[in-house]
């Protein structure tokens, strides 16, 4: 067994790598990422998977229904820490599958996949705890400046973390986007992760203070412009784990089962065969007793 396969093993039983095999595992990753395109193509069959946060119990739960990488294969839209307990094993997982199969499992960047946001919502702090050091954090976060800003399966489907911005109208003008970077606070690529459909004419402004609120009718352009079947993208919590709007053209994908361990959502993944047909498989959260964090333990101050 490769010191690789091993690693994996050790992160699906939630042990996090040593600091030394979290440096290498980053180095070989960005030689795989640094090569992919913001606008990356992926091949259907695909499985979309949505925001995780951390709750690496429920993105067990979410492999245990969807099937084991690479056997199918995946597209994560980002937000893959911050919010819950376990954003290291988490993410570290996600990477180690990645450099292991990487025609087999796509990342995109989310919001969250940034310095300034990991120091408010738990990353940081979670790095630190866990290995006394914040080298964990700076080795994750020097990558997400490589991760891709989006994805299109079969030249059909767009698939992005938030969603459009008013500086975009053709996926051309993402592919020149410069991505190696912090998210920056605003312009196109800070939209892509940022916004959020909405029933609004046009564009609005968004209450996160970042990104836009975009209407039906920005969509159908868009789609319209780049010969694209719908949008698929993650970035809001919706209860029953996906939400189509604007007559189809949008979909959000969300698989954190029971956001924040107190939301009482379920989650989705969209599973699409390789006619592109869509089947949306939803799932719950792990149940407690699983996941190693006892019932009464109150939460840290970061996850208020
Ligand atoms: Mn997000």
């Amino acid at each position: 067994m490769s010191d690789l396969d091993r690693q994996i093993e050790q992160l699906k039983r939630c042990e996090p790598l040593k600091e030394s095999e979290v440096k290498a595992l980053c180095l070989k990753a960005m030689e795989i990422l640094v090569e992919e395109s913001n606008v990356q193509r992926v091949d259907a069959p695909v499985t979309i998977c949505g925001d995780i946060h951390g709750q690496f119990y429920d993105m067990k739960e979410l492999f245990k229904v969807g099937g084991d990488c690479p056997k199918t294969n995946y597209l994560f839209l980002g937000d893959f820490v911050d919010r819950g307990f376990y954003s290291v094993e988490t993410f570290l997982l996600l990477l180690a599958l990645k450099v292991r199969y990487p025609d087999r499992i796509t990342l995109i960047r989310g919001n969250h996949e940034s310095r300034q946001i990991t120091q408010v919502y738990g990353f940081y702090d979670e790095c630190l705890r866990k290995y006394g050091s914040v080298n964990v954090w700076r080795y994750c976060t020097d990558i997400f400046d490589y991760l891709s800003l989006s994805a299109l399966i079969e030249n059909k489907i767009f698939s992005v973390h938030g969603g459009l911005s008013p500086a975009i109208t053709t996926l051309d003008q993402i592919r020149t986007i410069d991505r190696k970077q912090e998210v920056p606070h605003d312009g196109a690529m800070c939209d892509l992760l940022w916004s959020d459909p909405e029933d609004v004419d046009g564009w609005g402004l968004s209450p996160r203070g970042a990104g836009y609120l975009f209407g039906g009718n920005v969509v159908t352009s868009f789609n319209h412009s780049n010969n694209i079947d719908y949008i698929c993208r993650a970035h809001q919590l919706v209860m029953e784990g996906y939400k189509w709007m604007f007559n189809n053209q949008i979909v959000t994908v969300w698989s954190a089962p029971n956001y924040c361990y107190r939301c009482g959502n379920v989650a989705a993944i969209l599973v699409l065969d390789e006619n592109l047909d869509q089947q949306f498989t939803v799932f719950e959260a792990a149940p407690h007793e699983s996941r190693g964090v006892p019932s009464k333990k109150p939460a840290p101050d970061y996850f208020l």
